[in-house]
């Protein structure tokens, strides 16, 4: 398949081919511009930013870094490589070959799914557009951006399915997904966690960590989709939010070595005085961020959820590993709130679809958090971090309205209210983080509350000019 990389729209899904289609995504692309202006970054728009831009599909080298600004990045449309004969792997239309156009009777369900996946790219940049100001260094600034671009390589991706699939209606919401505001109280973004600010750099890595995680499920279980554009869109996109987890696991790792640090300097262990971010306030912010995340897998028990896998636009991780495609007969095994009490209940799996999914990704936030508690320990600090229960702090599914403590205990509405800033992060704990986020802009050198990276990107060192301030 042939790269269109001089083209005004990058891409490799012969775009010059298709002189509606091309003409219909050249209109956009000034809007996404104003857009990318009015609501991208603050700052910086000027300077060179050394970021690395998709050029290539190929498993072996798609990444190119270089200087550049950021309304000059090469937005594109790469889709992966198409795997010869596929086959729609699970529901109800299982063994039948994929589609390459939209299935009339599954058209409403397809469009919902990919514009709730697509309004999630721009909402992110909204929420982190002020964050460039504070950053703890120049490498973490470059980071920022570098997501910042791909979350809008990751609308492009969306907006070209829009597009080429869903004619009227589709640029309608292409449209659409440009009026929308993260936070807005009249034209909100779609899901909740992406209308909660991002104010600070412990928000932004504990966002990359957990919510940016979602990403990568909700794309793996769209990568099984029968819907091959879709597939083949998805599975491009997890290349590029690897590296967006990357930026929170390790930031967050950072941080506790840090903490660890300075907590052997102070004297009574407050590491507050000396300009570090304590354990409890980190765990506090785990706890908001990751029970926001949880939320965005939708509820534990979805008539939605069966829906999207019977008719094969959404799978499990790894659909391949999976004994049984049909889903008809096995059940899930839940724990639900009743009473005031949790009791078990058997759900027939197509319904519990979200929550297997969610399975998958609390595994993988512990491998992650376990990693933290490895950097203390080796640091001899004896406090462990952890990931709350499912039910704790809830807006959506089975536990939204109800009171349930960090530990999976129901509580009653009095004690909740009574020990919410122990759980989650109170004014004051925001306050003092925020008195932390002063910028630091010199080449090598790092804000006090965080360590440097073990590595620079693409093998340059620390203390490479990754952001070079002074525009040209
Ligand atoms: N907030 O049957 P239900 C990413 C809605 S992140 C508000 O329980 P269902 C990224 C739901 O839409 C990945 N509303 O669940 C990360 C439905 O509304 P309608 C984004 C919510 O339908 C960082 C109703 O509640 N991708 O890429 O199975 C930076 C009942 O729903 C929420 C996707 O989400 C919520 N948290 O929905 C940048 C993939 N949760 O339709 C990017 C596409 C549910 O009845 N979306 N609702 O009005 C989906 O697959 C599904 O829509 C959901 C679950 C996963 C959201």
């Amino acid at each position: 398949m042939s790269m269109e990389l001089s083209e005004k729209i990058p891409n490799n899904v012969n775009l010059s081919n298709d002189k509606r289609l091309h003409r219909a995504l050249e209109q956009w692309q000034p809007s996404f511009l104003d857009w990318w202006k009015e609501m991208g970054p603050e700052r910086f728009q000027a300077n060179d930013v050394y970021l690395r831009t998709a050029i290539s599909v190929d498993a072996a080298g798609w990444a190119h870094f270089d200087y550049v600004r950021m309304p000059e990045y090469r937005w594109g449309i790469f889709l992966a490589q198409p795997e010869a004969d596929r086959t729609i792997g699970f529901g109800d239309n299982m063994g039948q070959p994929v589609w390459q156009e939209v299935p009339g009777e599954h058209r409403n369900l397809l469009r919902r799914l990919i514009v709730t996946q697509a309004d999630t790219e721009p909402a992110s940049v909204e929420q982190q557009r002020r964050l460039g100001a504070t950053c703890p260094s120049l490498y973490d600034l470059r980071n920022l951006l570098q997501v910042n671009v791909e979350e809008g390589r990751h609308l492009w991706a969306m907006v070209y399915l829009l597009h080429a699939y869903f004619g009227r209606d589709g640029r309608e919401e292409a449209e659409a997904l440009l009026a929308r505001r993260s936070g807005d109280a009249d034209r909100p973004r779609i899901l909740g966690a992406f209308n909660a600010p991002i104010d600070d750099w412990l928000s932004f890595f504990m966002f990359t960590m957990f919510t940016d995680r979602d990403g990568k499920y909700q794309l793996l279980a769209l990568a099984e989709s029968g819907f091959d554009p879709l597939s083949r869109t998805t599975r491009f996109m997890l290349t590029e939010e690897a590296h967006h987890m990357f930026v929170g696991e390790t930031g967050i790792r950072r941080i506790v070595q840090r903490t660890a640090d300075l907590a052997r300097q102070a004297k009574d262990g407050d590491v507050r005085s000396l300009g570090g971010i304590d354990l409890e306030t980190l765990q506090k912010y785990i706890n908001y961020w990751y029970s926001l995340s949880l939320d965005l897998f939708g509820g534990e028990i979805s008539s939605n959820a069966a829906e999207y896998f019977a008719t094969g636009l959404k799978g499990r991780v790894n659909e391949k590993k999976q004994a049984d495609h049909l889903a008809l007969e096995g059940t899930y095994d839940m724990q639900v709130p009743e009473g005031g009490r949790l009791v078990g209940q058997v759900v027939p799996l197509r319904n519990a679809m979200n929550e297997v999914l969610r399975d998958a990704y609390v595994e993988d936030n512990q491998r992650g958090v376990d990693i933290w508690n490895k950097t203390l320990q080796e640091a001899g600090i004896g406090f462990t971090l952890s990931l709350p229960k499912r039910g704790f702090n809830r807006r959506i599914g089975l536990y939204a309205g109800l009171h349930c403590a960090p530990d999976g205990r129901l509580v009653s509405r009095e004690e909740w209210e009574r020990r919410q800033d122990e759980w989650l992060p109170s004014e004051k704990d925001r306050e003092f983080v925020t008195s932390l986020m002063q910028p630091v802009f010199e080449p090598g050198t790092i804000a006090s509350w965080i360590a440097p990276p073990s590595k620079g990107i693409n093998n340059q060192p620390f203390d490479y000019e990754y952001v070079r301030l002074d525009p040209k």
